[in-house]
């Protein structure tokens, strides 16, 4: 904040962004439909999905100086460094005219978490929470033969070690806030998304919109 009594143009549009912008967390283990179901979500209440994973992804495959480092990470099923991810989050999210996201498969350790509240200063609305046993969510990813380079039975131990070591005290975390909606992820797509509907059915109705259409 600036030292006068008013803030200036660029905080006061910062502010306007941060009270304007809906962030909801999708979590859950490796292979717990998080990619399934966002897509469903977008289609069904217009929110705009950020996949972490993807969004690295999109690094290795474009070259970039970083491209190498993330790709090493990924086949380890280790979690890239907080200030890479968060910066490609919050890059998307700048360029989007939809304010209103859902983020897959991010924040994945406390670090993250902590990363994107002290950069990008957006608390989640809540925690959509894909619980499902681990030996179904083997059984899905070597099913699923997508060629991914972490979709193989020893990079998918490492995956759940991280997921159960790291992520879940995120999610720990965040019901300790009341903010996890937590979804019985074992059954059908439909069966899960009709849980997903109900979860976002609590969502306040408020007209929260971009920037781009109100300026
Ligand atoms: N499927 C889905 N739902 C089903 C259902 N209800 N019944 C039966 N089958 C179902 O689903 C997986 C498979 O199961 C599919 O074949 C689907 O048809 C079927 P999907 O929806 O793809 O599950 P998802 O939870 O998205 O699984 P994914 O493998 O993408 O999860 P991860 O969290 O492991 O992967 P992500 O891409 O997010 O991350 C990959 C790596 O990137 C990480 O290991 C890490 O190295 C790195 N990363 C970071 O470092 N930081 C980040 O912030 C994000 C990623
Ligand atoms: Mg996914």
């Amino acid at each position: 904040m600036a030292t006068s009594e008013f803030p200036t143009q660029k905080e006061g549009s910062e502010a306007f962004l941060q009270e304007t912008t809906v962030v909801v967390f999708v979590l859950g283990g490796p292979g717990s439909g998080k990619g399934t179901q966002c897509p469903k979500i977008v289609e069904h209440f217009g929110f705009r999905h950020l996949c972490a994973g993807d969004l690295l992804q999109a690094e290795i495959d474009s070259g970039s100086e970083n491209g190498t480092m993330i790709q090493n990470f990924k086949k380890e099923g280790k979690i890239v460094p907080s200030e890479i991810t968060v910066k490609l989050l919050q890059q998307a999210m700048q360029q989007s005219d939809n304010k209103r996201f859902i983020i897959d498969g991010f924040p994945r350790n406390e670090e993250n978490r902590a990363a994107f509240e002290n950069i990008v200063r957006i608390k989640p609305e809540f925690v959509l929470f894909f619980d499902c046993p681990e030996e179904e969510l083997t059984k899905r990813i070597l099913n699923r033969k997508q060629g991914r380079v972490d979709d193989n039975i020893e990079t998918i131990g490492k995956r759940l070690k991280v997921y159960f070591e790291s992520t879940l005290p995120v999610i720990n975390y965040y019901n300790s806030k009341g903010k996890v909606q937590k979804i019985d992820a074992q059954r059908s797509i439909e069966e899960v998304f009709e849980d997903v509907k109900s979860a976002f059915a609590k969502l306040k109705p408020v007209a929260r919109v971009g920037i781009n259409e109100i300026m």
